[in-house]
């Protein structure tokens, strides 16, 4: 804040506000006691930046320093400073003696970034570090209500004459505000949109005492939205539609002057989605790729990550790139793992998919195939065996396999998985089921085959050296 006053103040052009110039000759008052005020009507409402006080004569007695303080008053003293005391030093003390009445004088000047309203009735008050004989012009100043001078030599003020004492004091008009509705955002649907004025600011009123006001400029077609705290600097509201909402704010000073609108535009942005592949069965200790991709509405681009969100107890398994939408692992223990894919797009995380990944061993692998297989032959319908005899014997091939993987019997196993593919591999084999033969197919279509055949060869395949 002390920032913007001084910005404020040095692009600001004071007007001279109170001039009680000396006119004419006239008595001047002796003071020479610890401190004195002047009350004095601020006549135009803005920024008091200078104060002149007129002394017609110093004598270096005692003190030659002096501070300049603004007062409040409560109709009478002085009674709440508003400024720090500007310190004048000994150095810039003026030493000015009239030799005739009124015939020198100098002025002493102080800074301040006071913000003050017409009507508001204050003192200057001069202070000395002890007693020491200054003199005051004396004159009476013209346009403006009589002020008090008062004397004191500590906390109680005396009333000391009646004329107005010379000074003059220079004050920067009021300007409007500049409002700040803060910055554009993006949002996800459904969030709580907070908007932050808080940065407007004004020359002459504190930024908590302006008056906010915030209005829709543009919503989306159909959008019932509202604001909730229009005239605070901390509104929000929930988009209910997508697309952009076009927010402005206008702030309004003490004086009644408004700021230029200032404007946000608050975007609504959607969430990647996550695919993360199929579920799958696999072999301990064999390498599993997760195909996983993500699809952002808005096109923006997205970020992966994977992390395993399940996974067997002492499982010590990595992900080999965890930050690419397909990677690799290799399951070091059975059990199911659970991989989570979540895409993040520029506002951050998406829709998460998982892939749950079931771990077995080699056996444990063909078991499951065969048990698949069966089922699958067990519901051929008629036509797509050569009989319902062969049919048993096929389903019995697979049975024997199932019970020989469970004795852990591996030749026993593959012998058994081998006379079942000899009845259901001529088309994969040549193109065309297998007739009349030794290995002729039990499976006499190749539609029927397809639905078996693989989940055979998997089998052999996993139990195979
Ligand atoms: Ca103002
Ligand atoms: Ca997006
Ligand atoms: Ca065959």
């Amino acid at each position: 804040m002390l920032a913007l006053l001084s910005a404020a103040l040095s692009d600001a052009s004071p007007v001279k506000d109170q001039a009680f110039e000396p006119a004419s000759p006239n008595v001047i008052p002796t003071i020479s006691q610890y401190r004195w005020a002047q009350t004095f009507t601020v006549g135009v409402t803005g920024t008091l930046t200078r104060v002149d006080v007129l002394v017609a004569q110093m004598f270096r007695v005692q003190s030659d320093t002096l501070d300049i303080t603004i007062f409040d008053t409560s109709g009478g003293a002085p009674h709440l400073p508003l400024t720090a005391p500007f310190h004048i030093p000994a150095a810039s003390v003026p030493i000015v003696s009239h030799v005739t009445v009124f015939d020198s004088y100098a002025y002493l000047s102080a800074a301040f970034a006071l913000p003050v309203t017409a009507g508001d009735v204050l003192a200057i008050v001069v202070s000395t570090r002890a007693p020491s004989e200054y003199y005051w012009a004396g004159v009476f100043g013209g346009g403006y209500p009589r002020g008090q001078l008062y004397t004191t030599t500590n906390n109680t003020w005396a009333v000391s004459g009646s004329e107005d004492q010379v000074f003059r004091t220079f004050v920067a008009p009021s300007r409007p505000p500049t409002a700040n509705a803060g910055s554009s955002q993006t949002v996800r649907p459904g969030t709580t949109v907070n908007l932050d004025g808080s940065a407007s600011y004004d020359d002459n009123t504190d930024t908590r005492l302006l008056q906010y006001a915030w209005s829709f400029v543009s919503v989306p077609d159909g959008s019932a939205v509202t604001l909730t705290g229009a005239d605070t600097s901390t509104p929000n509201f929930v988009p209910d539609l997508p697309g952009n909402y076009v927010v402005q704010l206008i702030v309004t000073d003490e004086d009644g002057l408004s700021s230029l609108p200032s404007q946000v535009t608050i975007g609504e942005n959607l969430p990647p989605i996550a695919n993360a592949g199929q579920d799958q069965l696999v072999i301990v200790s064999q390498p599993v790729a997760l195909n996983g991709s993500a699809i952002d509405p808005d096109g923006d681009a997205i970020t992966y990550d994977w992390q395993f969100t399940g996974e067997p107890a002492g499982s010590t398994t990595l992900l080999a790139q965890p930050t690419l939408a397909t990677t690799t692992f290799v399951p070091d223990l059975p059990g199911v793992y659970v991989a989570t894919l979540t895409p993040s797009d520029f506002l951050g995380p998406g829709v998460s998919a998982n892939a749950t990944i079931t771990v077995t061993t080699a056996s444990g692998y063909a078991e499951i195939q065969l048990q698949a297989a069966a089922a699958q032959v067990q519901d051929l319908p008629a036509d797509a065996v050569t009989n319902g005899g062969n049919k048993n014997a096929l389903i019995q091939f697979l049975s024997n396999a199932v019970v020989a993987l469970q004795n852990d019997n591996m030749i026993e196993a593959r012998q058994q998985v081998q006379q079942a593919i000899s009845r259901a591999d001529g088309c994969a084999v040549q193109g065309a089921p297998d007739g009349n033969g030794r290995l002729r197919d039990w499976i006499t279509s190749c539609a029927a085959q397809e639905q078996v055949y693989p989940l055979l060869a998997a089998a052999l395949n996993a139990i195979t050296p």
